[in-house]
Order: structure tokens, then sequence, then C-alpha cells
């Protein structure tokens, strides 16, 4: 082998090694914050009204429905700052077929509506602006109380 292929070939595999590298730190490697929020017993809150998370950083957050009442069905509905009334207010009209999570482009993530005992795990990358992001619960009549603050930092 000539003094020039072996330079070659130290070269391709320098570059393959940055590549991989750069790939693991775009994936796997970042390790996502990870949120357990909760419901209340029988009742309509969520057990943390402020959550944080670092802007653009990978969310990984679960919902567990504490309540026994058949009635008490929850789900943690992100949205845009200044329209949690608005989306709680749609999550009406969407009807209990869409399990009153309405198409709306103030949704930034969302879990699946669940019942009593049930939990769902969603992972979402955090807002890239700062800010307060509301969550609420879209089941009818809950986001008035049902809500809380996730602080993008
Ligand atoms: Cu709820």
């Amino acid at each position: 082998m000539s003094k020039y292929s072996t330079y070659f070939t130290h070269s391709i595999r320098a570059a393959w090694i940055t590549g991989l590298f750069t790939f693991l730190g775009i994936t796997g490697c970042t390790t996502a914050t990870e949120i357990q929020l909760a419901t209340v017993g029988d009742t309509m809150a969520f057990d943390k009204t402020v959550l944080e998370a670092k802007a653009s950083s990978k969310v990984k957050l679960t919902l567990k429905n504490n309540a026994t009442s058949p009635a008490m069905q929850h789900d943690f509905v992100l949205v845009k700052p200044g329209t949690e009334n608005d989306v709680g207010m749609t999550a009406l009209t969407a009807g209990p077929s869409k399990d009153y999570i309405p198409d709306s482009p103030n949704i930034l993530a969302h879990t699946r509506l669940l019942k009593p005992g049930e939990s769902d795990t969603i992972t979402f990358t955090a807002p890239a602006q700062a800010g307060d992001y509301p969550y609420i619960c879209t089941f009818p009549g809950h986001y008035v109380i049902m809500k809380g603050v996730l602080k993008v930092k």
C-alpha cells in the first residue's frame, strides 16, 4: 500500500467517525427531559401546575389519570400562549369522535384522552422560543380550571 492510499484510508475513517458522532449527537445521545404528570383523584386538577423545559429540548411526558369515576376523563394539551380558552372551546365542537382534541394550529403537543387508570407517554420538542406555554385538559368543561404552565427557558 502506498503512502498516499494509507493517508486516504485514514481520512475516510476519520470522516466516518466524525459523521457517526454527529449522528449520535443529533439523535439518541441527547437525553430528553422526563416529566411525570398525574391527575388528582376525582377532581379536575393536574398534580403539577408548573413544568419546566429548555427551549428546543426533547421532552418525554407521561400523563397518568388517577381518577376512579368514569366521568373523569383527562388529557394533556399543550398550546400556544394565550390560546387556551380558544382551544378549550373548539374542543367541544371536536366532539367525542375526536376525543375532544380539535385540529388546531394552536396545539403544540397532546396525549390521547385517558379513561381512569390509563396513562399515555408522548415525546415532543419544546418550543424554540422561551415563554409560558399553557397546558389544559380539553375534556368538556375541564379546561377552565384544569390547567398549568410549561415554562420554556
Ligand atoms: Cu380533565
